[in-house]
């Protein structure tokens, strides 16, 4: 190469360099999610499958004496679990591996209160490995509960438990391939078994050395999530209601959350300012026990009563998780997998036809060009529209351009940013001017709203307050059925 071609080269390298120095990006400068907390989050639909020795006992926890000659789920099919679950567009299903009662749904070599010891399969059975091979067939993630909690073993309560329970978790994570979320459960009743001691034990705050169990998993399973009151990924929201705050903030303080022992309110809601991003995961069962009984059959919840849910909580920055209990033969109940299939095809129905794709929008001000108002409908969650930091109280105006009709209002944050908008405001244009439909407070991955029915040709929507300057990636208009 020439001389004055090599120099020529060196010249434009350095004024792309000085280019790119000089480009306004959008500031990180928040707590944010990692990756896989994004993912997670995307997923927005997460099942459960509550199965023990419980289930042949009738009963919600089992008492850790129950006799696994009791266990045979004989028609057990969990391609039936894994369809029920695709079929309703869920991503991860979740087991209950080892519930409070210690019986174990796979052959543990260190207890003899497993499916080993159960007439299923003469006791050559595993249905942990059941279920991972028809969440492998569907495509569906593989999640697994594995309960702290054991009213079984008699050295619960000692150190010598916390050893049991380790190898337990690292029988379950090395054992079943790829584990995308392990669930720990923050109950402790006490009462228990116990190998025979039929007493309570109580344990404190420090009885579970959680740092030890997280480096368990991270080690043998880097990208796993792990859910508790306290995350360190995936939080509980403090009820087991199936819905999170009305204001939900991701952010939280973790040194403010003892696992079994942490405020629910301040679960439910988070905080603006918190330290950590937890993923909040709103679980419910789609019967009133997590068991299966069949007196409760007609009380199955209704696709209506889980949309209801579902804009309680991902409609509100959150994950919904519900569970569908299969019953003593082993199958998910015909009841509850109609109605779970048909509360997501009216999900889809009302989330078909977004509204607001092809209008033009204005905004009060932006960050920079690359931050352009058009990034609030392009169907691209990645890229967003950001206020200049001047504007504490942005607004975004959606023109339609002819009059449309729409009862729901969804909007997200480029939560990969961090989650920033505190309270906001939406009005419409109709023929009588500018009216009020919706105010709200916090957005994050989503916020769905529900409105009356209303024909406007533009909408408005006010920040007027946000935790550090505001960003919108999506905003979409829908017509939902009148009766959901
Ligand atoms: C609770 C447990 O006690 C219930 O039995 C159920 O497993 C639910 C998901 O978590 O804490």
């Amino acid at each position: 190469m020439k001389k004055h071609s090599l120099l020529f080269l060196c010249f434009c390298a350095s004024v792309s360099q000085l280019m790119a120095v000089g480009k306004k990006e959008f500031l990180k400068n928040k707590v944010i999610p990692t990756e896989n907390q994004i993912r997670y989050q995307q997923q927005e639909l997460v099942a459960f499958v509550h199965f023990t020795t419980t289930t042949f006992y009738n009963k919600e926890w089992g008492n850790g004496d129950e006799d696994p000659k009791r266990f045979n789920p004989y028609n057990l099919n969990a391609e039936q679990w894994a369809q029920t679950a695709k079929n309703a567009g869920v991503k991860e299903l979740i087991l209950t591996t080892k519930h409070h009662d210690g019986f174990c749904l796979w052959p543990s070599k260190y207890t003899e209160h497993s499916i080993k010891n159960s007439p299923y399969k003469n006791g050559k059975g595993d249905i942990v490995r059941e279920f991972v091979d028809a969440c492998h067939k569907y495509g569906i993630k593989v999640g697994m509960y594995l309960s702290p909690w054991d009213r079984n073993h008699k050295d619960y309560g000692r150190k010598e438990y916390i050893d049991y329970f380790k190898n337990q978790l690292t029988e379950i994570l090395t054992n079943y391939g790829k584990v995308s979320e392990i669930w720990f459960d923050g109950a402790n009743g006490g009462d228990g078994y116990y190998g025979g001691a039929r007493e309570k034990r109580i344990i404190g705050n420090d009885y579970y050395p959680w740092a030890e169990f997280h480096k368990i998993v991270k080690t043998l399973q880097p990208d796993c999530q792990i859910f508790s009151d306290n995350g360190p990924d995936i939080r509980w929201v403090g009820n087991e209601k199936g819905y999170c705050g009305e204001t939900f903030w991701s952010t939280i303080n973790r040194n403010k959350l003892r696992v079994g022992n942490s405020d629910p309110t301040y679960l439910n809601i988070g905080e603006t300012t918190g330290s950590s991003w937890l993923v909040g995961q709103c679980d419910v069962s789609i019967r009133p026990g997590w068991f299966f009984h069949s007196s409760e059959n007609n009380q199955v919840r209704t696709p209506s009563q889980i949309v209801d849910l579902y804009y309680k909580s991902v409609g509100r920055n959150g994950v919904l998780l519900i569970n569908l209990p299969p019953d003593s033969t082993g199958l998910i109940h015909k009841t509850d997998s109609t109605n779970f299939v048909e509360f997501k095809k009216i999900i889809d129905e009302s989330f078909k036809n977004n509204l607001a794709l092809g209008s033009t929008i204005k905004t009060s001000s932006k960050w920079s060009k690359k931050y352009r108002s058009a990034n609030i409908n392009d169907n691209i969650t990645e890229t967003f529209w950001a206020a200049s930091d001047k504007d504490a109280q942005p607004e975004i105006v959606i023109d339609l351009k002819k009059e449309k009709t729409f009862n729901r209002i969804s909007i997200s944050e480029p939560i990969a940013y961090g989650q920033r908008v505190a309270e906001f405001q939406i009005e419409v244009q109709t023929k009588d001017g500018w009216q009020k439909v919706a105010s709200a407070t916090t957005i994050g991955y989503k916020r769905l709203l529900r409105i009356n029915k209303i024909s406007a040709s533009k909408i408005k929507i006010k920040v007027k307050k946000s935790a550090g300057t505001a960003a919108i990636s999506e905003v979409g208009l829908f017509l939902a059925s009148e009766k959901e």
